[in-house]
């Protein structure tokens, strides 16, 4: 590297914020160029603070993605996570406002309400893919630039890739002069036990109905690696002996499902083999009390 691209080199944190489901998750995972936080339709499919790191020639942007705010119903669980999220927007450099193309809800303008009046936010208008008619879109647009002096409006499909590479740029150009954070190749600060025990609850999320996923967690229960094979063993927390059943499903075959997409999915993103165990088990009230969740990792 010459001295003088040393020198412009910028670096510095980026909290991505929106209701649930807008796409942040997908949109990280697009910008670091891999799957490190778990997506689904459902809302709290993301319940931690993670960081997703995208190192470029000129720039280094250390993404923090984010629960979604959850205003639908109160609990000691989304009350943890509405916290986490407004935690993430103290001490980055930029903010990136994720909305949906397709319509803009009271929890939008909630979650814009929230930014500092200082913030340097720019808003990720994403799922255009969804939007047929882009005349539809343009006032829509207009609507967004009244909500807040965001520095940039950039409409994109996190999902296709679409304007991914113009709001990585937007981005970068407003992060702070400084020195890479991490060394290029590293992706998240998170270690492979926390990612194989999102994978098994992105599919819990994914293939399971509307109620179960919210009562489940996972925990690592056992983790080795001998000569590039991976032996890991998962615990599923669930709240009652039935939610149980659901989870196992008729003869095991749902249990079968999630293990069969979790093991894969673990095998490309860690690059070896990967044996995996998963077991349920009954922990009434896990999510019931701050120092019952904290014991949970939340
Ligand atoms: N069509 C479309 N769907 C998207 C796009 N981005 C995300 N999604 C979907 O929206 C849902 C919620 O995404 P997720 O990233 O988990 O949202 P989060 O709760 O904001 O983190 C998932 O089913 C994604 O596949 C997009 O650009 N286009
Ligand atoms: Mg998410």
């Amino acid at each position: 590297m010459r001295d003088a691209d040393r020198a412009a080199f910028r670096c510095g944190h980026v909290a991505i914020v929106g209701r649930p489901s807008v796409g942040k998750s997908t949109l990280m995972n697009a910008l670091v160029g891999e799957r490190i936080s778990i997506t689904s339709k459902k809302p709290q499919t993301t319940r931690h603070r993670i960081v997703g790191i995208a190192t470029g020639p000129g720039a280094q942007a250390v993404y923090v993605d984010t629960p979604g705010f959850q205003t639908r119903h109160r609990s000691v669980l989304n009350d943890r996570l509405n916290r986490i999220a407004r935690e993430a927007l103290a001490d980055v450099d930029v903010v990136v406002v994720v909305l949906d193309a397709t319509r803009l809800t009271p929890a939008d303008e909630a979650v814009v309400r929230l930014l500092p009046p200082t913030a340097t936010a720019i808003a990720a208008v994403n799922k255009i893919d969804l939007v047929a008619d882009k005349a539809t879109l343009l006032p829509r647009l207009a609507r967004i630039a009244e909500l807040f002096a965001f520095a940039a409006i950039v409409p994109v499909s996190a999902e296709k890739g679409t304007q991914l590479a113009h709001l990585a740029q937007e981005i970068a150009a407003r992060l702070p002069v400084s020195p890479a954070l991490y060394p290029a190749d590293d992706l998240t600060d998170r270690d492979e036990r926390f990612l194989a025990a999102e994978l098994v609850r992105e599919k819990i999320f994914r293939l399971l109905g509307d109620e179960v996923p919210y009562a489940t967690t996972t925990a690592v229960e056992a983790f080795t690696v001998d000569a590039g094979v991976r032996r890991i063993g998962i615990v599923v927390y669930v709240a009652k002996a039935s939610q149980r059943a659901i989870v196992l499903g008729e003869g095991g075959s749902r249990m079968k499902a999630i293990a069969t997409q979790a093991r894969l999915d673990m095998e490309r993103l860690f690059g070896g083999k990967v044996y995996l165990e998963i077991f349920v088990r009954v922990q009434r009230g896990w999510a019931a009390t701050d120092t019952s969740l904290a014991r949970f990792g939340y």
